[in-house]
């Protein structure tokens, strides 16, 4: 199976799905996307045109998919080895889908709404907004926290999608408002994620890239 991953070292759900083909080995052809570049990006939302990223395409088969955690989906049906993401159990399997929604909608897309707000021009800023997603943000932490503390990962022992999806949505969080103080449960599992090789990985690929992150 040729895998080609459409993606960006910066982009925090493209991070979901690197973190999954590198936990198991699944090898992938990566191409980064410029979207600053207009010609890039034309053909990017020709391929896809919500121009979201990250993108997997199967060239063997010609199947393309958006969506982090369809990625995941997709590869642990197809590879053997990235069948653990996702469990054989399927009372397991839905906890681990149950959580990579918790993480993706009120974790992930709550930082990724603050951050965006960022990059918007003076004039153009929505603080109403912003203090409603904090919010959000901080409510969900609080569960991570109390369900995080004792250790494991997201739905138990074992790694799965769901850790996939925790960790770019938390370390994101983390950079946004740091949340040790608060939530020094939810900082410990963070902690594990950025141990783990798969993540660490990551984050190394991304450095060159963090002075593009916008901070306040
Ligand atoms: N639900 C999608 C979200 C994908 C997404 O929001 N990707 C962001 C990068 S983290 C993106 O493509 N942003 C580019 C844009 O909106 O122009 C997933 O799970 O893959």
């Amino acid at each position: 199976m040729a895998l080609r991953l459409y993606y960006h070292p910066l982009s925090s759900y493209c991070w979901k799905a690197l973190i999954a083909l590198y936990e198991t080995d699944v090898p992938f052809e990566g191409e980064i996307v410029d979207l600053s570049d207009a010609d890039a990006r034309e053909r990017f939302m020709r391929m896809t045109p919500l121009g979201k990223f990250p993108v997997l395409v199967d060239e063997e088969t010609g199947k393309g998919f958006p969506e982090s955690s369809i990625i995941i989906e997709y590869i642990s049906m197809k590879q053997p080895g990235a069948a653990r993401l996702i469990p054989a159990d399927r009372d397991l399997a839905l906890r681990v889908r149950l959580s990579d929604r918790f993480y993706d909608l009120y974790v992930h897309d709550k930082m990724q709404k603050i951050v965006g707000d960022r990059l918007r021009p003076a004039g153009a800023k929505d603080p109403t907004g912003v203090a409603k997603w904090k919010d959000e943000l901080e409510v969900a932490l609080s569960l991570v926290d109390r369900d995080m503390a004792e250790g494991g990962w997201a739905t138990g022992l074992t790694f799965t999608m769901a850790d996939c999806a925790a960790a770019p949505a938390l370390y994101y969080a983390n950079q946004v408002s740091p949340f040790g103080d608060l939530h020094p449960g939810a900082a410990r599992y963070l902690d594990r994620l950025m141990a783990r090789p798969s993540f660490a990985r990551v984050l190394e690929e991304a450095a060159p890239y963090f002075a593009n992150f916008p901070r306040d």
